[in-house]
């Protein structure tokens, strides 16, 4: 199918003036387009084919030592005002940030050629789908949107001749870190990314588009774009109820939604339907619906293996993308981890002969997998559904080693909001910064969200508004530690446990313990049955709120408000609130 619509055409024809491309390719998403390409990545040896037989249709890709991660401070929000980026944002007027970048891209294709890549984020034919075009020097990105995105005509029958698409214009250029930009435009639905070519920074339709200019879209329209997972879990009579979660990145969110319930919890099953991003909106029946945006996982390696996320890993045997693991002398992929032994001899993500007593690392502790989501074991028969699902709990969480319990629920919605306003997690390699730092980041959003937010704290509590049956807010921490910084929760399939308190509590079943902070369970209310080694005190060690550490936490939640222009007065209200009950 060739495309006709205008505003494309044009487009391409701008961009393709500015960085002068040898030649350019328009996607169409047929298998033989990926067997070209395949072959053409392997010629260059910008990808690498591993044994067929073992691991059929999968590749393997390394990216720059210095192009590991998503590039925070290199990521800006382009408004024309910059009170609409807000505090959290970095910002660059439009003008300079296009005039800056431009020059950037000036020529930057000449010898390669420029794909044209058409694709939808959301089930084909959604009310929630949207779509967009990137432009890429990379056939690695394009095999990569491939897997997480629907991409290909399937984009342009759903643009027909509308001008609606999100402009992306990805250039790895010379992949020099002193001239990364991530730039954003939302006013304009637009991205321009320059040398990178790792996933967060590259792959334009997941962070910078459905997080990052769809939230901004996402408020103008009256929805909500969230870096959350989503997953059902099915009860031995066959009923479903769905519950999303946002964790900061590689705090779980893969882990979670491919949860598998312990033995003891007979008939109960949990299926994936999102590992990263969640599109919600209220539906007709006062609910809130939600749909993943994409159709692929782009998930951590190090750490999966056939105990800690048995889904995932089988998700990744055939027609994936791995990027920055270990390469096997047997032609294979390990990686920290992966509960098998390493190999006597391998390539490491830099590149370099490694083998198991070498000091360093094989695998970046931020190397991942891209994987269809239709080969995950437990994906959701539901994923794909248009209408979305049905949104009976909130999650939020991150990584705390003392304040945070194992598990509370807010009173209502606006406690709720405030509880994701002030998340705090310890960093992780998934972004290039200090690693193991307490930082707050709001709903798991602080990188990604699109404009002030302040106005997205707000956006929140007027959807509360708008969500006549409303899920209910709960807070999560799986990662409390003990004196010896060991985790005292065993986490991953056993979290199940804290999902069915959770339910629980939806379906109004089990009471709480009223404290300052929210709901907490009474620790008989949580099944500990077959679990060696965790006692009922373990348990209650990990339920306590201790008032000390809360004294701090309120301290570092009145200094995160003092930075904020817009901050809503609920807000303030509900820490005014926090105090009075710890009797500050
Ligand atoms: P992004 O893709 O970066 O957004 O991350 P994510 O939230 O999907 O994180 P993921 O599920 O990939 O988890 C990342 C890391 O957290 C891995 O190293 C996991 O082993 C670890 N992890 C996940 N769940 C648990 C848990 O319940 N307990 C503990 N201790 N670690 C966990
Ligand atoms: C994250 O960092 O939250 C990810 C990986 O999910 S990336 O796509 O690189 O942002
Ligand atoms: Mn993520």
């Amino acid at each position: 199918m060739v495309c006709t619509n205008k505003h494309v055409l044009q487009w391409v024809e701008e961009m393709a003036a500015l960085t002068k491309p040898d030649r350019i390719e328009w996607m169409d998403g047929s298998e033989e387009e990926r067997d070209r390409l395949e072959a053409h990545s392997v010629s260059i040896r910008e990808m690498y084919r591993l044994d067929q037989e073992k691991y059929p249709g999968c590749l393997l890709h390394r990216t720059a030592i210095n192009d590991v991660a998503r590039v925070e401070h290199r990521t800006f929000i382009c408004t024309s005002k910059k009170e609409d980026a807000g505090p959290t944002n970095n910002w660059m007027a439009p003008a300079d940030a296009y005039d800056k970048v431009g020059r950037l891209f000036d020529g930057s294709m000449k010898g390669r050629t420029m794909y044209v890549i058409p694709y939808i984020m959301g089930p084909v034919g959604s009310p929630f789908s949207k779509v967009g075009v990137e432009l890429t020097d990379s056939s690695y990105v394009v095999l990569n949107m491939r897997i997480m995105t629907r991409m290909g005509d399937v984009a342009w029958k759903q643009l027909g001749d509308s001008p609606d698409f999100v402009k992306g214009l990805h250039g790895k250029a010379q992949i020099d870190e002193e001239n990364r930009y991530i730039m954003h435009f939302p006013e304009d639905k637009t991205i321009w990314s320059v040398n990178s070519g790792y996933g967060g920074n590259v792959l334009l339709g997941k962070k910078c588009f459905a997080l990052r200019i769809a939230s901004h879209m996402a408020r103008q329209e009256g929805w909500m774009a969230e870096h959350m997972l989503i997953l059902g879990i099915e009860d031995p009579e066959g009923r479903v109820e769905y519950v999303t979660g946002a964790f900061p990145s590689a705090c779980g969110k893969t882990n979670l939604a491919m949860l598998i319930p312990p033995a003891y919890a007979k008939g109960y099953r949990v299926w994936t339907v999102g590992d990263d991003i969640a599109w919600m909106r209220p539906g007709e029946d006062g609910r809130l619906w939600a749909i993943n945006p994409e159709s692929g996982f782009f998930g951590v390696a190090p750490g999966t293996s056939m105990k800690s996320n048995p889904n995932a890993l089988l998700t990744t045997r055939r027609n994936t993308i791995f990027t920055n693991v270990v390469h096997t002398e047997d032609n294979g992929v390990w990686w920290e981890g992966m509960g098998v032994p390493p190999p006597a001899r391998g390539i490491d993500w830099k590149g370099n002969p490694w083998t198991p007593e070498s000091p360093e690392k094989g695998a970046n502790p931020n190397s991942r997998f891209t994987a269809p989501a239709s080969q995950c074991p437990c994906i959701s028969p539901e994923w794909e559904n248009p209408a979305g699902v049905p949104i009976s709990a909130i999650l939020f969480g991150g990584r705390r080693a003392r304040t945070a319990p194992l598990v509370y629920q807010s009173f209502d919605w606006n406690h709720g909001v405030f509880v994701g306003a002030t998340m705090a997690s310890e960093t992780t390699a998934a972004a290039a910064h200090a690693i193991g730092v307490v930082r707050r980041d709001p709903m798991a959003m602080l990188p990604f969200c699109g404009y002030n937010m302040g106005d997205y704290f707000r956006h929140w509590l007027e959807m509360g508004e708008r969500i006549r049956r409303k899920p209910l807010i709960f807070n999560v921490n799986w990662f409390r530690t003990d004196d010896g910084g060991k985790f005292i929760w065993p986490g991953f399939g056993d979290n199940f446990r804290v999902l069915r308190w959770i339910l629980d509590r939806c379906d109004g079943k089990v009471d709480a313990v009223e404290t300052p902070i929210g709901y907490v369970p009474k620790a008989e209310d949580i099944d500990l049955t077959d679990l060696e080694g965790f006692t009922l005190e373990d348990l209650r060690g990990i339920l306590t709120i201790d008032a000390d550490l809360w004294q701090e936490e309120i301290k570092g939640i009145e200094e995160y408000f003092a930075k904020f222009d817009h901050l809503p007065g609920e807000l303030r209200s509900q820490l005014d609130a926090l105090k009075k009950r710890f009797g500050i």
